[in-house]
């Protein structure tokens, strides 16, 4: 699988909270960035996304008195996994894993800014209607495919593959380019949705 001009690779959250050390670290986490660095240099264009919250973001337990990390709570928009403090804006956490070499990376999508609403999805925060600008920009780029590696497989990777079918590109999800955080089954739940969804799978040995 040759990628082309219409094929865009979208980076997801290689930042160092997700990383080995990090305050939500993905277990293995750090295994992609050589993954995708070695990936970078197949495509011709390259979108990052970046969690970047405001310090008492209501998806940190720490805003919910009472409540630990990984609990599950009512949003005004519905239920959200609390997690620990993560990717605060203008933190060491929040920056990209410093491994990550993608210097013609062709825009920053910076996603989880409003201090009420989460947002795993490149495309749509957690209410699911509050839109990124993603999905105008590729559309506008003319990208018709979109290649997902990055962090975490179960959450901001799935979210993004579904509204990236949603909003009617095709999608391909490079396995080895992404690890899971797989609370409760997660992993495999997420896996069976992408693939009802028409995302394909593939190693990144396939991309040549
Ligand atoms: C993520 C949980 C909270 C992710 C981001 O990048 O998958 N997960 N914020
Ligand atoms: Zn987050």
């Amino acid at each position: 699988m040759r990628p082309g001009e219409s094929d865009v690779l979208l980076v997801v959250d290689v930042q160092n909270d997700f990383c080995a050390g990090g305050a939500l670290a993905v277990p293995d986490g750090d295994a992609v960035v050589p993954v995708v660095n070695r990936l970078a240099g197949r495509f011709a264009h390259i979108v990052l996304t970046q969690d970047w919250h405001p310090p008492g973001h209501q998806s940190f337990a720490g805003a919910h008195p009472g409540r630990k990390p990984f609990d599950t709570v009512e949003l005004a928009y519905g239920a959200q996994t609390l997690w620990p403090d993560h990717c605060v804006q203008e933190t060491p956490g929040a920056a990209f894993h410093p491994g990550l070499r993608l210097p013609r990376a062709e825009l920053i999508v910076r996603k989880g800014f409003r201090p009420a609403i989460d947002s795993y999805s490149a495309f749509y925060e957690n209410d699911r209607r509050t839109p990124t600008g993603l999905a105008g920009y590729l559309g506008e780029r003319g990208f018709k495919r979109v290649f997902l590696v990055g962090l975490a497989t179960d959450f901001c990777v799935q979210y993004s593959a579904l509204d990236a079918r949603r909003r009617g590109f095709a999608v391909v999800l490079i396995e080895d380019g992404c690890r899971a955080i797989d609370l409760a089954g997660s992993l495999a739940e997420a896996l069976c949705a992408m693939a009802a969804a028409g995302v394909e799978r593939v190693a990144s040995e396939a991309i040549s």
